[in-house]
């Protein structure tokens, strides 16, 4: 390989990392009472990542796992006392009670993957 493509590739790495670290920002959804929120589990992130939930109301999550690595087998609500894991390329439905306001964090088992619960 000669320099300038070693170069460009440098480049390259480097602005995939800038990008990952500082201009990505998961993305947001506003739920509804009874509102179904679809979360996909790939590339080391949850879409959506950020759910916002108004108090007192009930949703369910469908977390649908397209990673096969083991990182992405487990979902934990650890302030909800949920632990499921994820089976590749089906839902998995995840019902949740009534919560009260407050921020409620979810991740896999080694918390690479992480997502939050805004309830308001
Ligand atoms: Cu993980």
């Amino acid at each position: 390989m000669n320099l300038l493509v070693i170069n460009i590739i440098g480049l390259a790495l480097i602005a995939l990392i800038i990008y990952w670290f500082w201009i990505y920002k998961p993305k947001n959804v506003r739920a509804k009472d009874q509102d179904i929120i679809k979360i996909i589990v790939e590339d080391g992130v949850y879409q959506p990542a950020h759910i916002s939930v108004p108090a007192e109301t009930e949703i369910t999550l469908e977390f649908e796992r397209k990673d096969e690595t083991p990182c992405a087998e487990m979902v934990i609500f650890p302030d909800l006392d949920i632990s499921e894991s994820l089976p590749i390329n089906k839902t998995k439905t995840i019902k949740l009670k009534k919560l009260e306001k407050g921020n409620y964090q979810f991740h896999c088992q080694m918390q690479m993957y992480k997502g939050e619960l805004h309830v308001e």
